[in-house]
């Protein structure tokens, strides 16, 4: 199948690129390209050419799959591609439909003049992939919108609907009808006009910026909380500065040498690991692609405390109506208030109209009968985290639930398969672990019982992605993935305390180390009481003579919960979110130390990072182990999306493949020599380290 066809309409080559599954531009689509170029140039009897893509869109950009293998022999790169185009003496229109997304907008950009149907989406997303636009898109962008609105564009890495890239001066025209014979009459015309507009030559949208050089600096501070610890937002702005400061092609060469410099860093292979991953999580080895999925159409929500409120303004925002069941009137006022509040903030902030408010709000019904859900397709459960309750809601769901319909558990940690096993529809049931705020946090941890059918799994993967969330299958097992792997973490985190570290000495290494926050500032923000709960269940459940640090336990006995009660590892000003460091936390450290006969000294970053991180990883390979995620990258999905591990990081497994899963395991032997069981090594992490293995080869 030829990557380009090739068809001529009144006198206009059309050149369509059809390499799915998004056009992306690979070695043959390029050479396609190139090829179809020359015939449509080196034919008289054509006066222009139009590009357009076959199947859902333009195209997704260059072909990421290709970075890192040497270029294809002879085959044009895509910047010198764009280059001939631009330079083409017979108008070249780009008919853009779906999404024109890095290099394929950056093919557009080089085209004369560009036409999209109203639905099209357009932007240059690079820097989500640690790179820049590579292929002029730093240098044409801002000559056509300007250097305010390119930098906005590439940093944030937004893809922009076509009324709003027709009103930045991306797009030329919005095709009424069909878009072929829309771009084939504007490359007539301009072919009758005689007259080529080459987007190299437009200057004076960068006048502005010359008379304002403080503007990439101001931007630099503007993005500095999103951009932390990323190099690609920084090297684009300095690339859009080129394009203003040095003659076009000298800004190119720059885009050129700086796209070079970080494609192969590790910043770019992390990011790439990460687009890949949250594709990859979505298939499930042994649920056939083609299982029937139940529509959504009505969705109910038990308990509308923290978690049922965010979970049934999901439902509501993708326009699903909602029913909440709570146990009375007030529980259940108290909980509608709290999300019309969330709203309210949100169209406060200009996020949100008010008449999506009302819409959402309206989609929210209230009851305390569960009759009232007897038609909902989905039920999902968010009562207290105790099984005993969770058993009885679900012998109520099997009751009054229709048939067919799915029943599921936001559970932090309790088994699904005991839920499940109080129904008669053991089949129907399955956990979906929201993070919170649920609202917000794009992470579902989808928690597949023994009995779960794959039509019930299919429905929540799906389900995650018309939430607008990452949907991640994982097995039963206590905390699951991601809570399961945050033990470890925070264990260490406070044995460091009785070492000698403080509370700031370990938030500040993991901050700096990429998270938006360490594990004492997470934990008062998450609540002190709700792993307090967990360790009395787990330590009365599974007493262990393993060393334990009590300090947490004395915290929330003083009533330290963090900052829904204003204090907890740190206090908090009224208002404030800021950690303030405590002395009466301070001496219940020390008096911890005094107590384990523990003589305090100071750690260094790096070994406060190890010491933290180095275990989780140990567990993730355990739960690889047991087939609790089905792949490493899945672990890396569920860090990223809902504990904050830095994406140009790409998750802790692989964090681990690069820093060398060898250096893992000689550092948790070491730990292990000196901390004791708690800190033995998984046997994979053994087995990777011994044969030279990676995470990412699994
Ligand atoms: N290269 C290779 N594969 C790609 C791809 C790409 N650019 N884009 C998508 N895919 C695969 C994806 O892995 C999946 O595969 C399938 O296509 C469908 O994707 C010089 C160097 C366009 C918004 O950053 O953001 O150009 O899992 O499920 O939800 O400056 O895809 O089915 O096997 O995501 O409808 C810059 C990346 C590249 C855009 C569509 N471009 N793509 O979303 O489909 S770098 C991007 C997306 C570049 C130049 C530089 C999204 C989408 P599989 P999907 P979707
Ligand atoms: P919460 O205490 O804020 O809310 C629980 C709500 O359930 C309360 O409003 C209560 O009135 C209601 N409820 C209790 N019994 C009920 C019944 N029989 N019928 C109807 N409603 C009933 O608790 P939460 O933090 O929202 O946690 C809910 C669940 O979500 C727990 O399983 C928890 O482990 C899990 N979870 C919590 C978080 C978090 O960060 N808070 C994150 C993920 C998962």
């Amino acid at each position: 199948m030829t990557a380009v066809e090739y068809k001529t309409v009144d006198g206009v080559a059309v050149l369509t690129m059809n390499n799915p599954p998004v056009n992306g531009l690979g070695a043959n689509l390029r050479s396609g390209l190139a090829d179809a170029l020359d015939r449509a140039l080196s034919d008289p009897a054509v006066v222009a050419l139009v590009l357009i893509g076959a199947g859902r869109m333009f195209s997704a950009g260059a072909d990421i799959r290709e970075f890192g293998q040497p270029p294809a022999e002879g085959v044009a790169i895509l910047p010198d591609l764009i280059d001939r185009i631009e330079a083409c003496d017979k108008p070249v229109v780009a008919a853009i439909h779906g999404v024109a997304a890095g290099g394929g907008l950056e093919l557009a950009l080089g085209c004369h003049i560009r036409v999209a149907d109203s639905k099209a989406r357009v932007g240059l997303p690079e820097v989500t992939l640690g790179i820049i636009p590579g292929a002029g898109g730093t240098q044409r962008l801002p000559r056509l919108t300007g250097v305010a609105q390119a930098l906005d564009l590439i940093v944030s890495a937004t893809l922009v609907p076509a009324s709003k890239g027709r009103a930045l001066g991306i797009l030329d025209e919005i095709a009424e009808g069909d878009l072929e014979t829309a771009a084939v009459a504007a490359a007539r015309t301009a072919a009758q006009s005689g007259a080529i507009r080459r987007t190299c030559d437009q200057e004076d949208a960068l006048a502005d910026a010359r008379d304002n050089p403080g503007l990439y600096d101001d931007f630099r501070t503007k993005i500095a909380r999103r951009a932390r610890g990323m190099r690609a937002p920084y090297a684009a702005i300095q690339c859009v500065q080129a394009a203003v400061d040095l003659p076009f092609a000298e800004g190119q060469e720059r885009e050129r040498a700086t796209f070079r410099d970080l494609v192969d860093g590790d910043e770019a292979r992390a990011m790439r690991h990460a687009f890949f991953a949250e594709r990859e999580v979505r298939k499930i080895p042994d649920v056939p692609a083609d299982t029937a999925i139940k529509p959504i159409e009505r969705a109910a929500v038990i308990g509308c405390g923290t978690m049922g409120g965010g979970i049934a303004m999901n439902f509501a925002n993708a326009g699903t109506p909602v029913t909440v069941v709570e146990t009375g009137d007030e529980a259940l006022g108290k909980g509608l208030e709290t999300v019309r509040r969330n709203y309210a903030a949100t169209v406060a902030k200009g996020r949100l109209s008010q008449d999506q408010m009302d819409r959402r709000m309206a989609a929210i019904t209230g009851t305390t009968d569960f009759e009232a859900i007897a038609d909902a397709d989905i039920v999902i459960e968010a009562v207290f985290e105790e099984m005993d309750l969770k058993q009885e809601v679900f012998r109520t769901l099997d009751r009054v639930c229709k048939p067919g319909a799915v029943m599921a558990s936001n559970t932090s940690m309790l088994d699904i398969d005991k839920i499940a096993a109080v129904t008669a529809r053991p089949e129907a049931v399955i956990g979906t672990h929201f993070f919170s705020p649920a609202n917000v946090m794009k992470l579902m941890e989808n928690v597949r019982g023994k009995a779960s059918s794959h039509e019930t799994i299919a429905t929540v993967m799906d389900l995650s992605a018309k939430l607008g969330k990452v949907g991640v299958l994982v097995g039963v097992c206590d905390g699951f993935v991601g809570n399961r792997m945050l033990g470890p973490y925070t264990r260490e985190a406070k044995f460091l305390l009785e070492e000698g570290a403080w509370p700031q000495d370990v938030d500040k290494a993991l901050y700096d180390f990429g998270f938006p926050m360490g594990p004492f500032a997470m934990l008062d923000l998450a609540g002190n009481d709700v792993g307090w709960r967990i360790r009395k269940r787990q330590r009365a459940e599974k007493p262990s003579n393993l060393r334990y640090s009590h300090i947490a336990d004395r915290i929330c006995e003083r009533g330290r919960f963090g900052q829904k009660t204003g204090a907890g590892w740190y206090r908090y000003e009224p208002g404030s979110r800021t950690p303030i460091p405590d002395p009466e936390v301070e001496e219940i450290i020390v008096q911890a130390s005094k107590e384990q006969g523990i003589a305090r000294r100071t750690f260094t970053a790096e070994e406060i990072v190890e010491r933290c991180l180095y275990p989780l990883i140990n567990e993730g390979a355990r739960i690889l182990e047991e087939g609790i995620a089905i792949r490493a990258s899945d672990v890396d999905v569920v860090w990223m999306n809902g504990y904050g591990f830095p994406r140009y990081r790409g998750g802790p497994m692989f964090y681990a493949d690069t820093v060398g899963v060898g250096r893992v395991y000689e550092r948790m032997a070491a730990f292990h020599a000196e901390h004791g069981e708690l800190m033995k090594p998984a046997p994979l992490l053994e087995r990777l380290a011994k044969e030279g293995g990676r995470f990412g080869a699994l």
